[in-house]
């Protein structure tokens, strides 16, 4: 048996690696979604659906427990997906409440997709935390389009990312959180445009240790310490997804 993950294309390796390097005994199954990406600018009813024929394919796969490694289809789709099958699911939010509680300027910054940043469960829980802070929101148009075309390090990422990150250095942000997982592979770019004193944070290895809490729960880890099956699948461009992983892990095209 595996642990399931899907994303609307290849920014869930971001929780892949987090997961792996945690618990690295198990078998697990990725799906890129990217022919459907990105999923941030489609309505609700449709991550819904996208969301179920992902999860039928991994179920069918016979996954012990399925990780939805996209913050868009957790908040769009998570609730849905647990009452419809009963397989134990992990979500991933953005990382609002350590930096809530950790901001000295009391000024944080959000990058995520607008399918995130405009959900009910996004505001419910951002303003829970975030009483007496402000909160910059900005959605990331056109980078998971460029992430999934193999543009990570293009100059055209890096001149996207200065204008969003214009209006958080503006509003003296100390903390700024990835709320898409795709964005951690903008690390390296982001560091080289924001002062050092402002702390970057995503959930991949929050996500990770519920991962290993909810197996250990439901009596699933993996006892056995062979060498892992470790699957990956994508229906986009499967040389883009590659690049992001090592050549150790091959990436398989298929049309689902
Ligand atoms: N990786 C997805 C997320 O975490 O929201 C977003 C991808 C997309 O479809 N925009």
């Amino acid at each position: 048996q595996a642990i399931g993950m899907f994303d609307s294309g290849v920014g869930g390796t971001s929780i892949w690696k987090e997961l792996n390097a945690l618990l690295p005994h198990e078998n697990t199954i990725y799906l890129a979604d990217s022919k459907n990406a990105p999923y941030g600018n489609k309505s609700n009813k449709e991550i819904l659906s996208l969301s179920e024929k992902n999860v039928e394919f991994l179920i069918k796969k016979k996954c012990k427990l399925i990780v939805v490694a996209c913050n868009t289809a957790t908040t769009n789709a998570i609730h849905k997906l647990r009452e419809k099958y009963n397989i134990p699911f992990i979500g991933i939010e953005p990382a609002i409440k350590p930096a809530a509680l950790q901001t000295k300027t009391k000024a944080i910054g959000i990058l995520a997709t607008k399918g995130t940043l405009s959900s009910d469960l996004f505001h419910k829980k951002t303003n829970l935390f975030t009483n007496d802070i402000k909160v910059i929101e900005q959605v990331g148009e056109g980078i998971v389009d460029l992430i999934e075309n193999g543009k990570v390090a293009s100059d055209e990422m890096k001149e996207l990312l200065k204008i969003y990150m214009h209006p958080m250095l503006k509003a003296n942000i100390d903390y700024l959180v990835l709320g898409c997982t795709h964005y951690p592979y903008l690390i390296p770019q982001l560091l080289e445009i924001l002062p050092s004193h402002i702390k970057i944070i995503d959930s991949g290895e929050a996500v990770a240790r519920q991962t290993k809490a909810v197996l250990r729960q439901h009596n699933l880890l993996n006892n056995v310490t062979n060498k892992p099956t470790l699957k990956f699948y994508s229906n986009g461009k499967p040389e883009v997804m590659q690049q992001l992983l090592t050549n150790d892990y091959p990436v398989e095209y298929l049309d689902f």
